[in-house]
């Protein structure tokens, strides 16, 4: 567990184990369908890991029963650390709650309660019964980090948004006609690719589609099977059918958000370009955006990151809908004309905790986060 001082007591211990299992559980973040991207280690009684289990592509197998297949005979008496608590239902295969039990596991340690009705406190309750030794909410906000797509269609029953925002030294993010700006450098850009492939979808407003024509793929080695939807708010209809997003559907699959008496006829054409219309209401002049995150979740999609622009970013904000903030903080001042962006490192909205801060190459790389 890293080259760090040995840890002693019992709850660093604790905290050392789950922060790897959390790691761990990374790895398939935004693979795992509706599922929740868990991790698990299994670790003897001497310390020693002997299993190592996340959930898998689609879902199925669960972290628990893969952690306890490497672990084998090793794992009783031994202590399970594992994100989510373990569920409690027959699924496609037995709860892993008796999973554990069966193994001979003697701790169960656990990050985050699972919120899944079949579940909620059910698995806790199993493992409790059968003589285990339990104790929850350990990391229980960095797990809840990771899972916060499944946790928020869960829980809240809307996606939960992160705002991606990338603006220069002097607070802008963009120059007015000149399409998509170079604000940051190439490690930025493969840093964005890498958090599009775990994220459910990718939304822009149709301004930025029709000034920037974006794919909103991930164009990473390796990573190029994953697709998240991507989403265009467009109330009135107007992405044209020549548009990469369109192009590059239902291949890779895309949702326009309309309002159809709006769009009238050009919903049908999109329609039948390959694009999944998602009729919508107007609130004030704006889309409805609540009512559009509750249907985006009753779809499977649990976690949304939008990536631009100012007017969409300014809305979300309004509403009090966005959760996290991405911020990307290039070196260079824009001068004017350009278009300022809704906030900056120094002008972040009320309520954000700041919770990483990174160099990537020249760009500085920032995560918020708001607190409930
Ligand atoms: C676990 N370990 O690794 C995951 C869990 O459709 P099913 O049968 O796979 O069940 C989906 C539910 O299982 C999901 O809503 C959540 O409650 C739980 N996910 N549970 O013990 C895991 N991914
Ligand atoms: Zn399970």
């Amino acid at each position: 567990l890293g080259a760090g001082p040995r840890a002693t007591d019992v709850g660093e211990i604790e905290s050392r184990f789950m922060a790897a299992a959390i790691r761990l559980s990374r790895r398939n973040l935004g693979r795992t369908g509706t599922n929740p991207a868990v991790g698990t280690l299994i670790v003897s009684p001497k310390g020693r890991i002997v299993g190592t289990g996340v959930t898998a592509h689609g879902g199925r197998p669960h972290a628990e029963t893969v952690a306890l297949a490497e672990a084998g005979e090793a794992a009783r008496g031994a202590t399970a650390y594992v994100t989510l608590e373990p569920c409690a239902h027959h699924g496609r295969t037995p709860p892993c709650a008796q999973a554990l039990i069966d193994a001979g596991i003697a701790r169960v340690v656990c990050a985050a309660s699972d919120p899944d009705g079949r579940v909620a406190g059910k698995g806790f309750a199993m493992l409790e019964a059968a003589g285990i030794a339990v104790t929850t909410g350990v990391l229980a906000g960095e797990a809840a980090g990771v899972m916060a797509g499944y946790l928020s269609r869960t829980f809240r029953r809307r996606c939960h948004v992160t705002l991606k925002m990338a603006v220069s030294a002097d607070g802008m993010i963009g120059r007015p006609g000149e399409g998509q700006f170079p604000i940051t450098g190439s490690i930025a850009r493969g840093h964005v690719h890498a958090l599009r492939a775990q994220t459910d979808a990718i939304g822009v407003g149709i301004g930025t589609a029709l000034a920037d024509d974006p794919q909103l793929t991930c164009r990473l080695p390796g990573l190029e099977q994953r697709f998240p939807a991507r989403i265009v708010f467009d109330g009135a209809g107007r992405l044209p059918l020549g548009a990469k997003l369109v192009k590059t559907a239902p291949a890779v699959p895309l949702l326009v958000a309309t309002v159809l008496e709006e769009a009238g006829a050009r919903a049908a054409a999109l329609r039948a370009n390959g694009a999944v219309i998602i009729g919508a209401e107007r609130a004030g002049g704006r889309l409805a955006l609540p009512e559009l995150l509750e249907d985006l979740a009753a779809r499977g999609l649990g976690s949304l990151m939008v990536e631009g622009g100012a007017e969409v970013a300014q809305s979300l904000l309004a509403d009090g809908l966005v959760d996290r903030i991405w911020l990307y903080t290039g070196p260079h001042r824009l001068g004017t004309p350009a278009i300022r962006s809704p906030l900056t490192s120094e002008t972040m909205p009320e309520g954000f905790r700041l919770t990483d801060r990174r160099m990537l190459g020249p760009d500085r790389f920032e995560e918020w986060v708001r607190d409930n």
